[in-house]
């Protein structure tokens, strides 16, 4: 408890009030443990941390965090990330958003995002829903699920947002959630210790917009839910029956340089000649 209480004040700002703004029983507020957890464990210093948010309830992680923060505009989070990145290298870049902001209006930046390899970490906050707006449906709303916006069930089928990252060239791919906080810290902390692009999607409950309308009768079915159903990909790769189970943990891991790390080789390399590079 101590050191949860050192934790809050060393990377909390200090002037935000609590208890958090999430629902209760929304799993946001784990996410925000883990990435604190997280940069005290990798021994980042605040200054050296850029924490850039889209909109929508997890974009709020940006207003907690004492790090160099951006709220940026929904579906821009990963455009602003990359401008950072590649105009301050020295900074650990860590994008924050959700399912909706990712995949559905920024959906076209994170492929190319991935596709450049650019040095950010993509924490992608799956909630199968949009949050703030009051519960429409999303890129990642489970097809048959009910939302505001599918009142007869989803008639769409969703993506993956692993096989997206990986297809489109992402450096690291990693899936975890918020039931299992602990293995999500060890793998935020393998993304933001890479190059290149690395994205973490994390699964976690919405009951306020989702939960209700899908059967669920609190939060706790939800994180149940978690536990039944996302089993670690070792597991997974060996069930017979597959169905209504989803892994995690790591699926990818390549060493490429990212962007960043090309153009400061492409700036020596013409400095080198004798041109403009320096
Ligand atoms: C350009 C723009 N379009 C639409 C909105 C309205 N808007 C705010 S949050 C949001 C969706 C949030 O859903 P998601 O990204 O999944 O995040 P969550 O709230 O679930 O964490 C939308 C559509 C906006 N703020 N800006
Ligand atoms: S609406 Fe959903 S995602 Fe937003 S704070 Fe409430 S429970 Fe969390």
């Amino acid at each position: 408890m101590a050191e949860v209480t050192q934790l809050i004040h060393q990377y909390l700002r200090h002037n935000k009030k609590f208890p958090l703004v999430f629902c209760p029983g929304c799993g946001i507020g784990i996410v925000l443990g883990s990435l604190v957890r997280s940069v005290h464990a990798l021994g980042i210093p605040k200054d050296d941390m850029a924490v850039v948010a889209g909109i929508g309830c997890s974009g709020r992680i940006a207003a907690y965090v004492d790090f160099n923060t951006v709220h940026a505009t929904h579906g821009r989070a990963l455009t602003l990330s990359t401008g950072i990145k590649m105009a301050s290298p020295h900074l650990r870049v860590l994008t924050v958003m959700g399912d909706g902001d990712a995949l559905s209006i920024g959906g076209n930046h994170l492929i190319h995002a991935a596709r450049r390899n650019i040095g950010v970490t993509a924490l992608v906050v799956n909630n199968f829903i949009y949050g703030m707006t009051g519960g429409q449906c999303s890129p990642t709303t489970p097809f048959g699920s009910y939302t505001h916006t599918s009142p007869q069930g989803q008639m769409e089928k969703s993506f993956d947002v692993v096989e997206m990252a990986r297809a489109a060239g992402a450096n690291g791919v990693y899936r975890g959630t918020v039931f299992h906080a602990k293995a999500l810290d060890g793998l935020l902390q393998r993304a933001m210790s890479r190059p290149g692009f690395n994205l973490v999607e994390v699964l976690t409950p919405c009951f306020t917009q989702y939960g209700r309308g899908n059967k669920f009768r609190s939060p706790v079915e939800m994180f149940q839910w978690l536990k039944d159903h996302v089993v670690p990909r070792e597991v997974y790769d060996k069930l017979d029956d597959k169905a209504g189970k989803i892994p995690m943990g790591i699926f990818v891991e390549n060493d490429e340089p990212g962007l960043e790390q090309r153009h400061a080789a492409m700036r020596q390399a013409l400095a080198d000649k004798g041109g403009a590079g320096s």
